[in-house]
This record gives structure tokens, C-alpha cells and sequence, in this order.
């Protein structure tokens, strides 16, 4: 161990460790704009781009950034000296100096990590109109993602998760000399003048990039707009679906502390909203049990196209279409619970309801940017229609609420509506990761055996690990499964597969860290504390529900009588299944 002393107060800590973490076990706050320690494991210390980190190393009389600097035995460190704030300010000037500062059209709404810092230093009536709007530099060719070049502060955060954390490796510094601009590689082979686009790349539009944006630069696409038309619209009936993920995470952007669950607010927020109906993904999530837990057992049956990878995450979807394109055929078939009940909608609801389905507008409230995609995948839909209309991540769901000044805190809860508001616990798990596994399994034991389950937990696919595996007997066979989340991790795995190395019957893949309670649309700032929050909510969900088995939702079993006949039969397929080809 070495011993540090920081602004008076000294620190043990082991070797390799930097000043700023030193710090941060101290309890001294050391401001700074580029480090992330979700996403700068202490093996990786490769950054130090913002400089607003800096601190004086007394021995030596030198500034050093605190995030990259190890620290070394006996060091003296000085991090509030009246030289330390000046070079900070400094830094911070040059950093406002050279960024759009257009906090009213912001979808940061002035509370980003720089404008907070600008607070801090007293600089927010520093004069920042030199840096124009322009127009023809903003990102939108993809369907979840906005990114605007102009806001960028070159951070690298994005660069790093992007990178690190799903592999994907999508935007790089392009370097004039120094790095200059955050863009996609490769952009002036592609496009000299206007930079390539994220549409000509193979990002997944997991929305990563934006949860650890400290500024503006990188956000969501807002369908706030067409939402609030589709209300307005006196001929159209809107209706919402609400992801298992919105419930234990939406209060946060309400003072509620993570974990917190928020289901009636939810649900009644939306009503204030002006939404007709509010109806629950987690309904399609017991469905998708139904019908990926039969397809399952069909291809063990059969020996085909295994290990079968679950499909309901879009940002890995589009993963394998660009990396693994040969394995699509191994992807369930199943459309994602999103995408069932947007298919679901606007035939059997339409149908019952007497309502003709170009007059349904169907919102699903998603903790996903990649949702968005997903719902304009051109086999999303029917006739000239797309079965889900417009997708509100957390974050635009919330601005909506403050917008439209309801106060959710102390809304007098409501239940979601029926039908398609009835669910299980298995559904509720769905959005942690491991939890479309689990709720699998707790069907597929009971199908397969016909023999009640003693114990519902399946402990071995909970918790944080990066890839999760088990062997569980099923009847008589060993069932192999493994659960993977974030796309490096799920890279790793699908190496191991392709070499040889692994064999699984089924693989659950989510492509955000955590699940999705760790989607790019959710609450900001994104931190693993909060994502543990939102998975241990997850599970009191599930507990407190009074069925807790997809197979034994009796909507699900009334929908199946009434309308669509068999798991897997002809009414499914064609509503329910998709297929992925190369
Ligand atoms: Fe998820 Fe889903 S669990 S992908 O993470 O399967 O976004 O919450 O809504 O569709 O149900 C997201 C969350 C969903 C879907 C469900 C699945
Ligand atoms: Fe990379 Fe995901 Fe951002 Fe695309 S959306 S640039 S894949 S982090």
C-alpha cells in the first residue's frame, strides 16, 4: 500500500491507483468532464483529454490531471489550491469558449455536467455566442440517436463505451494534429464534406454513447412532437405500452430515490397525459414465454439452429445483422414484446374495440433508444401503417410530464388498463438482465415436465456477471444456458460458440449493461449503483406479483382461445414471428 496526502488528509491505497480515485476514497471531489468509472476500468487509464482534473503535485512543483496520474508513495497533493481553481477555469473557459451553448433547445435542459461545472466556477455569464448554429453538422440519419458535433467537448467518453463496453467501436477522434472532432472512422474516405453518418455505420442505436455524454452532444431522437399531435388529434385513439423497465426507473427523474417503484404514477401520468389506454409490455413478455419457450422446446426437439438466442433487444438484433450475419437463422423468431404488442393492437384490439387500425396510434414507453429502430424496421408493420407509432424513452416520457406540469409525486396511482394490462412477475423480470431466461424457464420446466415448480428463483442467472451460465435439468434433458449483457460480453461469447469452446442450448442476450434498466433512454446520470437499484426494484416487482408464471397469465390464456389458437400456430406466425435473413 502507498500512502498520499491530499489537501491535508492522507490516503492509503494500492499501487496503480490514480490521484483522482485516491481522492475519491478521501471523499475530496475532483471535478471532471472526461473520466467515467463505469467506463474507465482501473486497468485502463488511457484518457485524461478534458484536463479539468488537474492538481499540484507539491514535490515536484507540477500540475498533473489527477485522472491518469498514479500516485506514488509519500506524494503531496494540493486539489483546491487558488493556482488549481485558476488553471480549471482556464480550461473550463476555453471549453464553453468552443461549444454551442444553446441550453433552451437542449435536450439537457441546462442541467449537463458542463453547465453545472460552469455554475460551480461562477462562469455562466461568460460570453459563449461566438460558436454559430450550424444546421448541416447535426447527426440524424439514425432512427434513436441525435448527435451534434457542435456540443461536443471531445471528452471521449463516447468514444470509450462505444468501444469498451459494446464493442461496436463506432466513433473515433478524428485527429488534425490533435483530435479535433468525435465522428465515425473513416469519414473522409466516405464523405469528405459531410462526414460519414451513423446510418453508414454499424452502430446498434443502443444510446450508450448518450448516457455518459456529459453535455448535449449525443441524445435521443424526441418523438415528443408526434406523440402530443396523435393526442391532439380528436380521430385518433392513442394508447401506450409501458417496458417492465419505465416503472423502476421513471420516479428517479422525480426526486424518487433509485429503486423506488412507480407503477400507479405511471400509469396515471400517462392518463393526465391524454393517452386513451395504458397497457403494459410486460402482458407481450408473458406472450413472448409462450411463444419462444415453445419454439425452444421445438428446435431441442428437432436439434436445429442451436443454441436459439432470445431476440427482443434490438441493439443486438442489428449487432448480429452486421457481425455474425451467418447465425441469424438462430435468433428466436419471436418479435420482440414491443413489437407483439404493437401487432396485437392494431389487429385483435382494433378488431374488439371497433376501431379501424389507421385510427389507433400505439406509443410504447421504452427505457430504449434502439426501440425507436426497432418500431421502423420496415417488417414492424401492416398495410402503410407501423404497428408502434412513435417510442418515448424514460427521459421523454418525463419531460412530457414536466412540461405538462403534472405532478406525479403525489398522483393517486392507477392500475393499466385490460386486457392488455395483465401480467406476472415472469413478464416484470424481463427488463433486468437474466430475467427473460428465468421467466423462460419457469415456463419451460413446467411445459416440459408438466410438474409444478417447488422454487421460482433461478439464482444462477441473477446478479451482474458479464456472462452467466447453468445447466439445469429439464425434464430429461441438461439444459446449457448462458445470459449475457453489454456487447463486448456478448462478442466474447459468440466467440466461444463459433470456436468451439462453448455450447449452449439457449443464450439470452440484452445489449445495455444491466438489461434494460440500463437502456440508453433511461434516467441521467447513468451510474452501476442505479442500475443495481433498478434490478433489485425489478425483483420486488416480481415477488409482490400474485402470479408469477407467464403460462399462467389468464389474459395470455384467454387471448390465445380467443384469437390466436396455438403457440406458434398460423395466427402467431403471422403476427407474432419474424424472421432475420442475411
Ligand atoms: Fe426491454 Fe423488452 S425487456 S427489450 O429490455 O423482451 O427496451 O424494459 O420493453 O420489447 O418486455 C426494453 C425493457 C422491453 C421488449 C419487454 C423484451
Ligand atoms: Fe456506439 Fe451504441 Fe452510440 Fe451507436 S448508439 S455510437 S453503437 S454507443
Amino acid at each position: 500500500m502507498l500512502t498520499i496526502t491530499i489537501d491535508g488528509k492522507q490516503v492509503s491505497t494500492p499501487k496503480g491507483t490514480t490521484i483522482l480515485e485516491a481522492a475519491q476514497k478521501a471523499g475530496i471531489d475532483i471535478p471532471t468532464l472526461c473520466h467515467h468509472k463505469d467506463i474507465f476500468p482501473p486497468e485502463v487509464h488511457k484518457n485524461g483529454a478534458c484536463r479539468i482534473c488537474m492538481v499540484e503535485d507539491v514535490a515536484n512543483d507540477k500540475m498533473v490531471p489527477s485522472c491518469v496520474h498514479p500516485v506514488s508513495d509519500k506524494m503531496v497533493i494540493n486539489s483546491s489550491s487558488r493556482k488549481i481553481k485558476q488553471a480549471r477555469k482556464v480550461i473550463l473557459e476555453s471549453i464553453l469558449e468552443n461549444h454551442l451553448v444553446d441550453c433552451d433547445n437542449c435536450l439537457r435542459e441546462k442541467k449537463c455536467e458542463l453547465m453545472t461545472l460552469a455554475e460551480k466556477f461562477e462562469l455562466n455569464d461568460l460570453d459563449t455566442t461566438s460558436v454559430k448554429r450550424q444546421e448541416d453538422t447535426i447527426d440524424i440519419s439514425g432512427e434513436g440517436i441525435k448527435r451534434d458535433p457542435q456540443k461536443c467537448i471531445l471528452c471521449g467518453r463516447c468514444v470509450r463505451v462505444c468501444s469498451e463496453t459494446q464493442s461496436t467501436d463506432i466513433l473515433s477522434y478524428q485527429y488534425e494534429g490533435y483530435p479535433d472532432q468525435v465522428i465515425p472512422p473513416f469519414s473522409d474516405e466516405v464523405s469528405p464534406q459531410y462526414h460519414r453518418q451513423l446510418k453508414d455505420t454499424a452502430c446498434v442505436e443502443c444510446g450508450q454513447c448518450i448516457t455518459v455524454c456529459p453535455v448535449g452532444a449525443l441524445t435521443e431522437k424526441s418523438h415528443e412532437e408526434r406523440v402530443l399531435e396523435a393526442i391532439q388529434d380528436p380521430n385518433m385513439h392513442v394508447i401506450a405500452q409501458t417496458a417492465p423497465a419505465i416503472r423502476v426507473s421513471i420516479g428517479e427523474e422525480f426526486g424518487i430515490t433509485p429503486g423506488g417503484v412507480s407503477t400507479g404514477q405511471m400509469v396515471a401520468s400517462l392518463k393526465e397525459l391524454g393517452f386513451d389506454k395504458v397497457f403494459d409490455t410486460n402482458f407481450t413478455a408473458d406472450l413472448t414465454i409462450m411463444e419462444e419457450g415453445h419454439e425452444f422446446i421445438d428446435r431441442v426437439n428437432k436439434g436445429e439452429n442451436l443454441p436459439m438466442f432470445t431476440s427482443c433487444s434490438p441493439g443486438w438484433i442489428k449487432f448480429v445483422e452486421h457481425n455474425y450475419p451467418k447465425y441469424l437463422n438462430h435468433l428466436s423468431t419471436c418479435k420482440s414484446p414491443q413489437q407483439m404488442f404493437g401487432a396485437l393492437a392494431k389487429t385483435f384490439y382494433a378488431e374488439k374495440m371497433g376501431i379501424d387500425p389507421k385510427n389507433i396510434f400505439s406509443v410504447s414507453v421504452m427505457p430504449c433508444t434502439a426501440k425507436k429502430y426497432e418500431a421502423n424496421r420496415p417488417e414492424m408493420g401492416r398495410a402503410d401503417t407501423q404497428d408502434v407509432d412513435a417510442v418515448l424513452t424514460t427521459r421523454e416520457f418525463a419531460r412530457m410530464v414536466k412540461k405538462a406540469k403534472i405532478d406525479f409525486e403525489n398522483l393517486d396511482p392507477q392500475e393499466h388498463d385490460n386486457p392488455l394490462g395483465i401480467s406476472t412477475g415472469a413478464g416484470a423480470i424481463f427488463g433486468a438482465t437474466g430475467g427473460v431466461m428465468e421467466a423462460a424457464l419457469r415456463t419451460a420446466v413446467e411445459v416440459i415436465t408438466g410438474e409444478e415448480l417447488g422454487r421460482l428463483e433461478f439464482e444462477q442467472v441473477r446478479g451482474y456477471d458479464g456472462i452467466k451460465e447453468a445447466t439445469l435439468p429439464v425434464g430429461e434433458l441438461d439444459v446449457k444456458v448462458a445470459v449475457v449483457h453489454g456487447l463486448t460480453n456478448a462478442r466474447k461469447l459468440f466467440e466461444m460458440i463459433k470456436n468451439g469452446d462453448a455450447f449452449y442450448h439457449f443464450v439470452e442476450v440484452m445489449t445495455c449493461p444491466g438489461g434494460c434498466i440500463g437502456g440508453g433512454g433511461q434516467p441521467l446520470p447513468a451510474t452501476k449503483e442505479k442500475r443495481h437499484a433498478r434490478i433489485n426494484a425489478i425483483y420486488e416487482v416480481d415477488k409482490n406479483l400474485p402470479i408469477r408464471k407467464s403460462h399462467e397469465n389468464p389474459a395470455v390464456k384467454q387471448l390465445y382461445k380467443e384469437f390466436l389458437g396455438d403457440p406458434l400456430g398460423h395466427k402467431s406466425h403471422e403476427l407474432l414471428h419474424t424472421e432475420y435473413t442475411q
